[in-house]
């Protein structure tokens, strides 16, 4: 297991590295060149500016997230086939550079969507919380109009650029169905899919969060059958996913542990964190720890250890506690709680492995 923690840059970030060196066993950044609009060139220079200074604070910068879709690939737009070549530049400048995997979403115009950014919770921190009823009655142009008043907030897919165009892009979505955002997403992989696996890197989608259709866009990464449909776009080894246990888990008919089981393999990268779903279907992010949510943490690292998982994994979003100020589930504080929860799992279930493999042949023995 290579732990590692998401980072937003030198000057977009609340947290430095110096903090993120003192908790136990990260290993590396999940970076991004944030201010990079999704469809241009990351070009050599600005990467391995990054990735030097990464490095130099003893950490790998293997795993970017993310490179994101331009929305012309999303839709099937005429120009597609631009930025296309564009993201086969990148993976290239970003191979030269060590990287190995890049997680990247499909979710047309908006990433992860929450209605409150701080929601308390029982215990006085506050966490990011998906009301249901109010994404089913929004009025997205008044919402957009809110957003792009109020200086604090910068959430992924909601940048103040993004939505000012947002009327213009939801017209042009109106006509793309589920089967037409497939139909993109394999092109897409067709063509991106031979660049990455020649220069050694892995492709790693990250699942709808949350994992149902929000504003009538169409979603495609929302279970099972859907993780099944990706890799039988492709056989080639690049083609794999993010693992997610809250984006996937805020759907309580996703079983968070039978998945990490059957995609392991597949997945060079995992998101571990928890959330409490509500009967009404809200749901509220919680601490890592099992009890505290419907994701059985527990478990999942369970089947982890069961395999020897080697690949990346990171805490995902955090609450808000200590009176921290951060971005919104980008804390310091509750993200290295996580990983110390990941941490003790790991060790307990590999040191009863151990013992038994002891235990094993020493009753061959004798
Ligand atoms: C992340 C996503 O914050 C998160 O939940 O897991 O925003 C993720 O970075 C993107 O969807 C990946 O492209
Ligand atoms: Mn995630």
């Amino acid at each position: 297991m290579n732990i590692t923690f998401r980072w937003f840059g030198r000057d977009n970030d609340t947290v430095s590295l110096e903090d993120i060196r003192q908790i136990p066993g990260v290993k590396g950044i999940v970076w991004a060149l944030h201010k990079v609009p999704a469809g241009d060139v990351w070009t050599e220079e600005a990467i391995e500016e990054e990735v030097k200074y990464i490095q130099s604070h003893g950490f790998h910068a293997e795993v970017v997230e993310s490179v994101n879709i331009h929305e012309s690939i999303k839709i099937g737009n005429a120009d597609r086939d631009r930025y296309i070549a564009n993201y086969k530049e990148t993976i290239k400048n970003l191979a030269k550079h060590g990287v190995k995997v890049i997680c990247y979403n499909f979710m047309p115009v908006f990433d992860w969507v929450r209605t409150n950014m701080k929601e308390p919770l029982p215990d006085g921190s506050t966490a990011l919380f998906f009301e249901k009823k109010i994404v089913e009655n929004i009025n997205l142009q008044t919402m957009a109009n809110d957003v792009i008043n109020s200086s604090d907030l910068t959430l992924p897919g909601w940048e103040p650029e993004r939505l000012a165009k947002i009327e213009e892009l939801l017209e042009e979505y109106e006509s793309v169905t589920e089967d037409d955002l497939w139909d993109n997403l394999a092109y897409f992989l067709d063509e991106v899919l031979p660049v990455a696996e020649s220069h050694g890197v892995k492709l790693a989608i990250h699942p709808d969060d949350p994992p149902w259709s929000v504003f009538n866009l169409p979603r495609i990464m929302k279970n099972d059958a859907d993780i099944k449909r990706l890799y039988s776009l492709s056989d080639s080894p690049s083609n794999t996913l993010t693992f997610c246990s809250g984006a996937l888990g805020a759907n309580r008919e996703n079983d968070t542990v039978e998945i990490i089981k059957n995609v392991a393999e597949k997945a060079p990268f995992l998101h571990v964190r928890n959330v409490k779903i509500f009967e009404n279907g809200n749901f509220i992010e919680t601490s890592h720890l099992s009890a505290d949510g419907n994701i059985d943490i527990k478990n999942i690292m369970k089947q982890l250890s069961d395999i020897n998982y080697d690949g990346y994994i990171r805490p995902d979003h955090g609450r808000h506690i200590w009176n921290e100020v951060s971005r919104p589930g980008y804390g310091l504080y509750d993200r290295a709680l996580g990983i110390m929860y990941l941490n003790g799992l790991w060790d307990a279930f590999q040191s009863v492995k151990k013992e038994e493999a002891n235990y094993v042949s020493s009753t061959r023995e004798s």
